[in-house]
């Protein structure tokens, strides 16, 4: 983390405030001063950044996150949906969500058309743990399904430890960066200092200054875990879902123990799926035209292109080779790379 840590005292050009300032309760307060010195940095989006175990935290989540890390309990059916941001999340959301529960629900009267796929799967720390130390999980029906952001390395023991399945998945670096950077200039938080320049984001992210990052030790956290417990973390990539979503659909119902039948086969359960949670059936939907899905981020922005190489219309090429050459050093010797992911064409 030193270039992070360079880089952040570099660009913290605004003075640093307490965790009183900034309104930690004092728990949070006084597990900031038992912990190692963290290095604060403003300006990546609306809040500063703090680094808090090798990882950057927004400021203002770093409480729930923390009281996550102590409190939550993982029962082995529990299903957790892991990304970083601008990964896919909101899709993997609801594609679960629909086949962990598709002989509750029909099609015509699905939750997902009247809720936002982050209203049915809530995450650990922009949702349960925000302002709730010990949030009451227990009307939740089993398998329980969460999402969080949180890196593998950061879990609790209890979930580590647990038989749950973790599904991550992953998306390349490239279409990753530019989805985020539209995503941080949409917030209205954003609106009060001005659009984050492509060429200033582009160097916190190759920086590994990110919330939830490191891009990279984010990845080899979950990816590493795939290898070593194959029944247990199940590592996905973007780039596959979009180029063959029903295979892809089938392996994860296959690895959640709840495959998709024969008859579910002859009558279209799994193309309904598919329909049900793809970006233009979502992005049509009034819940996820409307509204924000957390506090300063409007639904829609949810919704912007997706698709593959949409990096193709902003990173120049000096862009590109920089940011390769970084994964193959962060990735080299974890089997873990991104050639041939890059060049899906939009469809
Ligand atoms: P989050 O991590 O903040 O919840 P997340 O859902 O991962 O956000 O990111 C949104 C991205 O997923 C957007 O990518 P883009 O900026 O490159 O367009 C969004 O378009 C894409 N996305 C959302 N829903 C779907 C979907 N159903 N199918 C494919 N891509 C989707």
């Amino acid at each position: 983390m030193a270039e992070a840590n360079n880089l952040a005292t570099q660009n913290s050009t605004t003075p640093s405030h307490s965790p009183e300032e900034v309104g930690l309760s004092h728990e949070c307060q006084e597990m900031h001063a038992s912990s190692p010195p963290r290095t604060r940095v403003e300006e990546w989006i609306e809040d500063p950044l703090y680094q808090h175990q090798g990882f950057w935290f927004i400021e203002r989540r770093l409480e729930a996150v923390l009281w996550f890390q102590s409190n939550f309990k993982s029962c082995d059916r529990d299903i957790i949906l892991a990304t970083l941001p601008k990964s896919g999340t909101t899709w993997l959301k609801s594609l679960v969500f629909a086949t962990v529960n598709r002989t509750k629900y029909s099609f015509s009267d699905n939750p997902l058309l009247t809720a936002n796929p982050h209203e049915l799967v809530p995450f650990f720390e922009l949702k349960l743990y925000t302002d709730n130390q010990l949030p009451n999980l227990s009307n939740i029906s089993h398998p329980r399904v969460f999402a969080t952001h949180i890196p593998y390395q950061l879990l609790p023991e209890t979930t580590k430890n647990s038989n749950c399945r973790i599904i991550y998945l992953c998306r390349n670096p490239r279409d990753t960066f530019i989805s985020s950077w539209h995503f941080v200039n949409k917030s209205s938080r954003r609106e009060s200092l001005g659009p984050l320049s492509l060429e200033e984001a582009f160097e916190w992210f190759c920086n590994g200054v990110i919330p939830f990052g490191p891009y990279w030790n984010h990845l080899l956290g979950y990816w590493n875990e795939s290898l070593t417990r194959p029944r247990n973390v199940l590592f996905l990539r973007y780039e596959e879902l979009k180029e063959d979503i029903v295979s892809q659909l089938r392996r994860i119902a296959d690895f959640l123990g709840c495959p998709f039948s024969l008859e579910e086969g002859r009558q279209g359960v799994i193309e309904e799926i598919v329909r049900l949670c793809s970006f233009e059936s979502l992005r049509n939907l009034e819940v996820n035209k409307t509204g924000c899905f957390i506090p300063g981020y409007e639904s829609n922005s949810l919704f912007r292109r997706g698709e593959v190489g949409d990096w193709m219309n902003y990173l120049t090429p000096p862009m590109v080779k920089r940011l390769d050459q970084l994964m193959r050093e962060k990735l080299s010797d974890s089997g873990l790379e991104f050639d041939g992911y890059y060049s899906l064409l939009p469809k």
